[in-house]
């Protein structure tokens, strides 16, 4: 596997942030952040929240931009072809950000698994690789994968809530029958359906399922913790010991994770300035 440690390099930008100054799409005033993780983006589908990811992109530089797959939504261009302005806009930024000294780290998905084919490559001083470790400002290894190579086990849990849903049906049914039997047998009621049920719920938590498959990847290759994405689901938890972090998505919920300077990772929603009447606005989503 492909793999980029960059925690040997210092900042490369210098005061060289302001040289684009007066260009039609300067950056707008905001934070800066060390690094930028964001996936899930699904360029190429009328789902992509493209407008609110370049207010996102121009209010926030950074040293580091993670691209965690999904990028572009390669299976829905080859269904229909959809690509507005907006999403040119979205790929325009990016180049420009990895031409203005950010360095741009992009690790496929399933979506975009056709990007997996130039592991390795860079194309406009994007990366392209395998996954990525990451070492923050306090020197946390984080691996960086979108996390698709752990559908195995959804697609297992799936196919086990499907069978259990199912199951659960005939139980309510076969329920009645064993009690009017145990009843006749003078014995106690017992719920054969509640039982069962529980188990359906064990099943369903495939989100759990895959938060904890992919932490104990990350524990494995001896990290401290993990960034993905591709369940659309932001979350940032200790899970035995071992940091999860998804940076969610920017279909549903327009969420990023971001490591500030001093190396404190924080989960951020990004809210449209129609939505809040001004600047474009974040909100903190966990901590
Ligand atoms: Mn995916």
């Amino acid at each position: 596997m492909m793999r980029a440690a960059f925690d040997a390099m210092g900042p490369w930008h210098g005061e060289g942030w302001s040289d684009d100054a007066g260009s039609p799409d300067d950056e707008l005033p905001g934070k800066r952040y060390r690094a930028i993780f964001i996936s899930d983006l699904h360029l190429g589908t009328p789902g992509c929240q493209a407008a609110a990811l370049l207010d996102f992109l121009k209010s926030h530089p950074s040293d580091y931009l993670y691209l965690v797959g999904d990028i572009v939504d390669g299976w829905q261009l080859r269904r229909r072809w959809y690509w507005p302005q907006t999403h040119n806009d979205v790929v325009q930024k990016l180049l420009r950000r990895a031409r203005k000294g950010c360095r741009v780290v992009y690790v496929p998905g399933n979506h975009d698994e056709f990007a997996r084919g130039f592991v390795g490559h860079q194309f406009g001083g994007i990366e392209v690789v395998e996954d990525a470790v990451h070492t923050t400002a306090q020197g946390q290894d984080l691996w960086v994968t979108h996390g698709d190579y752990f559908d195995g086990v959804i697609q297992c849990a799936k196919w086990l809530a499907y069978l259990g849903d199912n199951l659960y049906e005939f139980t309510l049914k076969l329920n009645r029958h064993l009690n009017s039997l145990r009843a006749r047998m003078g014995l106690p009621y017992w719920s054969l359906s509640a039982y069962l049920k529980q188990r359906v719920k064990q099943a369903l938590n495939y989100v759990t399922d895959f938060e904890v498959a992919v932490a104990s990847e990350a524990r494995r290759r001896g990290h401290h913790g993990v960034v993905c994405g591709h369940i659309h689901r932001a979350e940032m938890r200790e899970i035995n010991g071992t940091l999860y972090c998804n940076d969610g998505d920017w279909v549903e919920s327009r969420t990023a994770l971001v490591e500030h300077l001093d190396g404190r990772l924080e989960l951020l929603q990004w809210a449209p300035s129609h939505e809040t009447q001004g600047q474009g606005h974040k909100k903190q989503v966990s901590a």
